[in-house]
């Protein structure tokens, strides 16, 4: 079969009347700059990249200085395009404008440039995040309280990982598909169309070092997992915990398994340690497009009110199977406690 680009990709899409043309285009220019920070991502220490820049963001966590590097890529990228009508990105605490001498478009964009980056400096995979929303009508400045849209209404969601290949997943609410970045020739190549999580899986990731610091129903249902062929699960599982979320839910889209960021007592003051706008909800969007499903643990992350644009959120991703489990024992001890 001849392979197919991303951007015959887009124009199927837009002939097919799921996406207009500056939604295609804001895809375009995204997937540009992200082939930009593969660029700069692979260079390692020779691209003088490595290590903290010296400064905090805005939620208190060192930068590393490819994350100031990928941010900066992001924001220029799309400044000029005409395609947007504002940005938000973690490293930001308030979205950013389009500037006056540049035409405005009708879409807001949410990312997180470089995901996993405390792992960028062991050349562990990397990531970029992105969403996509609609810029209510009649805004022309949209303020944070414009992008405090639930997850149901992304346009559009996807994440670039930067591994031993360079891959873009993308969802527009009609399936997820994989694309692989055709070093040579520059260009991403549909490599899956339409992906589909297995329901069941026997792996699990999750950051074990937290489990004293977890709630009750949490402790439960991974003492089940652990407990194996011998305990109530029947069964054994294996756990992987590559610490770079990106990488995480990319093993999942590709060979399934679940994803676990649960409340604990450590971060529960700040709601969760995963970003709802830029994180939960975009990976949510592709994880369900995929045949997944992704909770709170409580609630499905996409029906979320918003309430910050860097609200923090328990995840729970992946194997429907399992996550309705884990879901189902948050839900009865709250039942019981009520
Ligand atoms: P990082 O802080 O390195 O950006 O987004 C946060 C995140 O990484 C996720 O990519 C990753 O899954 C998680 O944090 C890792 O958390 P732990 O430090 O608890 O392992």
């Amino acid at each position: 079969m001849k392979p197919v680009s991303l951007i015959q990709f887009l124009i199927e899409e837009r002939r097919a009347g799921h996406i207009n043309a500056e939604l295609s285009l804001l895809i375009e220019v995204v997937t540009r700059a992200c082939k930009r920070i593969a660029v700069a991502t692979s260079k390692g220490a020779l691209g003088g990249v490595l290590g903290n820049a010296g400064s905090d963001n805005v939620q208190g966590e060192a930068q590393k200085k490819l994350d100031v590097i990928s941010n900066e890529i992001l924001l220029e990228a799309n400044a000029w395009g005409g395609h947007l009508a504002a940005c938000a990105s973690e490293e930001m605490e308030d979205p950013q404008p389009i500037p006056d001498m540049y035409p405005k478009g009708n879409h807001l964009l949410l990312f997180d440039p470089l995901d996993g980056s405390s792992n960028i400096d062991v050349n562990i995979s990397v990531g970029t995040i992105f969403s996509v929303l609609r810029c209510p009508e009649d805004v022309t400045e949209p303020k944070v309280e414009d992008f405090l849209q639930p997850g149901t209404q992304q346009l559009a969601a996807g994440y670039v990982v930067y591994g031993p290949a360079t891959l873009l997943v993308l969802t527009f609410g009609h399936g997820t598909h994989e694309f692989t970045l055709d070093r040579e020739v520059g260009s991403f190549i549909l490599s899956r169309r339409d992906i589909r999580i297995p329901e069941q899986t026997a792996e699990f990731a999750i950051n074990m070092s937290n489990q004293r610091h977890w709630e009750a129903p949490m402790q439960r249902y991974v003492g089940e997992l652990l407990a194996g062929k011998e305990g109530p699960r029947g069964k054994d599982f294996n756990m992987r915990w590559v610490a770079s979320m990106v990488a995480d839910v990319h093993r999942i889209i590709t060979r399934g398994g679940v994803f676990f960021y649960p409340l604990d007592a450590k971060i529960k003051a700040k709601g969760g340690k995963l970003r709802l706008m830029y994180e939960a909800n975009p990976m949510a969007f592709i994880v369900e497009q995929a045949g997944g499903a992704a909770t709170t643990g409580r609630e499905r992350i996409m029906d979320l009110q918003p309430t910050g644009l860097h609200q923090r959120v328990p995840v729970f991703l992946g194997s429907k199977g399992e996550v309705e489990v884990a879901t189902r024992y948050h839900r009865e001890a709250d039942v019981a406690f009520a």
